[in-house]
């Protein structure tokens, strides 16, 4: 494929990494290659992961493709006016989905690990189609044949959008542009997290150039909390519990409290953020008690330095320096927030 001297000129602003430029032109001419492929990535998908998968599912019905996107888990009430959710597969409670051999490729985004696929693991590694990840989380593990991987990007969505800038026939349209200014915006938390520079902003102006609308996407992913929702918040934050001269902050939701709102798990998207702005705060901990999987599921935030990652770590979790999460299955929950809590002293005393 060639390069349009217009579109050379573009990426000079950019950053440049050799490596990561010999990967995007593979892996952009093997996508045109592909006949039949199956967009996958992680359970309780966030912005960038719901985002970056559309964004590249249009993309590739652009250019003709046969493209199946599934998803293991429901889609946050606030991103379900993005477009292309109609088309997604819905594989909920499902635990017998075969993979069919007609696939030549799987596109795994915004995830590094199959383990995280639960039971569509299994299938995806027996499976003979191309594996490509698109990611910027840390430590990849070694399972795909390609990697399109920046640890240092904002979002999945901006890696897709520096890959799907190597194609010059590429057109632009809104339903693109939309998906991926949603992806960098959820994952920068609008534009304030500490990956947000003048690379991020220049890629977010092109896609409103193109057309995304970044009032009317605002207001839709943002200005959208159910009323349920904002009454779980407030049962939450009456909980509040501050620790470590107020460096930290946990927010426990019990069973009880989903009850009383009629809420869902979902219901809980940008808590654990709101945390953040509390003055003096550097960590918060979101502890939920889902029944339904025998589970406790833990969401973790940070700013700066403090490792969000290393505290979910320490529990078999994972994530990124200042957004990680871990799950505790069968545990009792007050001691597993006494557990948090005394982990989280090791980074922040
Ligand atoms: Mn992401």
């Amino acid at each position: 494929m060639e390069l349009q001297t217009n579109t050379i000129k573009e990426i000079k602003r950019l950053k440049i990494i050799p490596e990561f430029e010999k990967s995007a032109f593979t892996i952009i001419n093997h996508l045109q290659n592909s006949k039949n492929l199956l967009l996958v990535t992680h359970t309780n998908p966030d912005g960038d992961a719901i985002g970056s998968c559309l964004g590249l599912y249009h993309y590739l019905t652009q250019k003709n493709k046969n493209v199946t996107f599934i998803l293991q888990s429901p889609i946050p009430t606030n991103l379900q006016f993005l477009n292309g959710i109609d088309k997604i597969h819905f594989l909920l409670n499902q635990n017998n989905f075969k993979i069919s051999p007609d696939f030549d490729t799987i596109v795994l985004l915004d995830l590094n690990d199959i383990s995280r696929l639960k039971t569509l693991r299994d299938e995806i590694e027996l499976s003979k189609a191309t594996k490509i990840v698109i990611d910027h989380h840390q430590e990849p593990k070694d399972f795909a044949d390609y990697y399109l991987i920046d640890t240092t990007a904002s979002s999945t969505g901006e890696i897709l959008f520096k890959l799907l800038r190597k194609d010059c026939s590429i057109n632009w349209t809104k339903e693109i542009c939309e998906n991926l200014y949603v992806a960098i915006m959820t994952d920068t938390g609008n534009f304030r997290f500490e990956r947000t520079d003048g690379e991020v902003h220049r890629i977010v102006a092109e896609l409103i150039d193109y057309g995304a609308d970044p009032v009317k996407l605002y207001n839709e992913v943002y200005n959208k909390i159910p009323f349920n929702a904002a009454k779980l918040m407030g049962l939450g934050y009456s909980k509040l519990e501050s620790y470590y001269g107020g460096k930290l902050v946990v927010m426990p939701i019990r069973h009880k409290d989903f009850l009383e709102t009629n809420t869902q798990e979902e219901d809980t998207e940008g808590f654990v953020e709101s945390l953040l702005s509390i003055d003096g705060v550097v960590m918060s901990i979101l502890i939920m008690e889902v029944v339904e999987r025998n589970e406790i599921r833990v969401s973790i935030r940070s700013k700066g330095d403090y490792s969000a990652r290393n505290l979910a770590l320490n529990f078999g979790g994972g994530g990124h320096i200042n957004a990680a999460g871990c799950r505790f299955q069968n545990a009792d929950f007050e001691v597993t927030k006494q557990k948090l809590v005394d982990k989280a002293s090791e980074i922040l005393n």
